[in-house]
């Protein structure tokens, strides 16, 4: 019993030990737990550390070299901006360049026509009548053939030909009347027959029903009246129109005065052409 009292006592004071022991160990353990675990972050802060600063330098040079990238544009940006104005004012320029030029070529185009149409007339009758009139022994006529041209009236077109120093159509003889004809023929206006396509002459019957005079007061003798007419229709026909009829010698007809027709205006030519000797 004593033994193992003993051995008891010496279990206890060994177990005591142990625990003293342990004691011992769990105060000095956390430190040098602490000391690693310290250690250990003051490695992966240095690692981290030095990423960083190498990300850093990176970056850096990655945003100076961007920032010179910048600078390039922006100098090639403002370049561009100065060649783009630039062009800008040249095209302008060349525009209104373009403009002039072309109204330039209409003044031409405009000048030209006049020129060429003083020629045909200087060619055609040597410059006695006016331009688009046409020249018959000595006499200048004038055929309000052209569609812009509207129709008028027998006095409205008497005073067309008074403001440029002529008078409505007098036709004296056979061969002026086949000349009066041929000419609206040639003149395109070979249109069919119908009263509106006349053209007024200097004829009149307006004092005495039946009795025809011409403006410069003398009695038609000879008429080239279409078959029926003067039939002074509806008792209100005082005034004689020349037509583009198939037949020269039968190609007038009288109408209310106050109908639109258009006219021929006749004027003696009252330019002597120079005859160089
Ligand atoms: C018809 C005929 C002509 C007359 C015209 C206009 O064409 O009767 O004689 O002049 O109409 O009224
Ligand atoms: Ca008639």
């Amino acid at each position: 019993m004593a033994t193992s009292e003993t051995s008891e006592n010496k279990a206890k004071q060994t177990c005591n030990e142990l625990e003293i022991q342990e004691d011992f160990t769990t105060d000095i353990h956390p430190l040098y737990s602490r000391i690693d675990r310290v250690s250990e972050t003051h490695n992966t802060l240095t690692l981290n550390s030095s990423r960083i600063s190498s990300q850093l330098a990176h970056l850096q040079s990655e945003h100076s070299s961007l920032t010179e990238s910048r600078k390039t544009l922006q100098n090639k940006l403002d370049e561009d901006t100065k060649k783009i104005t630039s062009l800008q004012q040249n095209l302008n320029t060349m525009t209104k360049l373009k403009n002039d030029l072309s109204s330039q070529n209409q003044n031409l185009q405009q000048e030209k026509r006049k020129l060429q149409s003083q020629i045909s007339n200087l060619e055609d009758n040597c410059g006695r009548c006016l331009p688009n009139w046409v020249l018959m022994n000595n006499t200048c006529y004038y055929f309000a053939v052209s569609d812009a041209v509207l129709r008028k009236s027998w006095a409205a077109g008497r005073q067309e030909c008074k403001k440029n120093g002529a008078d409505l159509l007098v036709i004296n003889t056979k061969e002026e009347q086949e000349f009066i004809v041929d000419t609206l023929k040639t003149l395109r206006y070979n249109l069919r027959f119908h009263y509106t396509n006349g053209f007024w002459m200097g004829l009149k019957d307006d004092h005495t029903e039946g009795t025809w005079k011409w403006l410069n007061g003398t009695n038609m003798t000879a008429g080239y009246w279409m078959p029926g007419e003067p039939n002074d229709d509806n008792a209100a026909e005082d005034c004689a129109a020349v037509y583009p009829a198939a037949h020269p010698l039968r190609a007038w007809n009288d109408a209310p005065c106050s109908y639109p027709l258009k006219w021929i205006c006749e004027k003696e030519v009252d330019i002597t052409p120079h005859n160089p000797q």
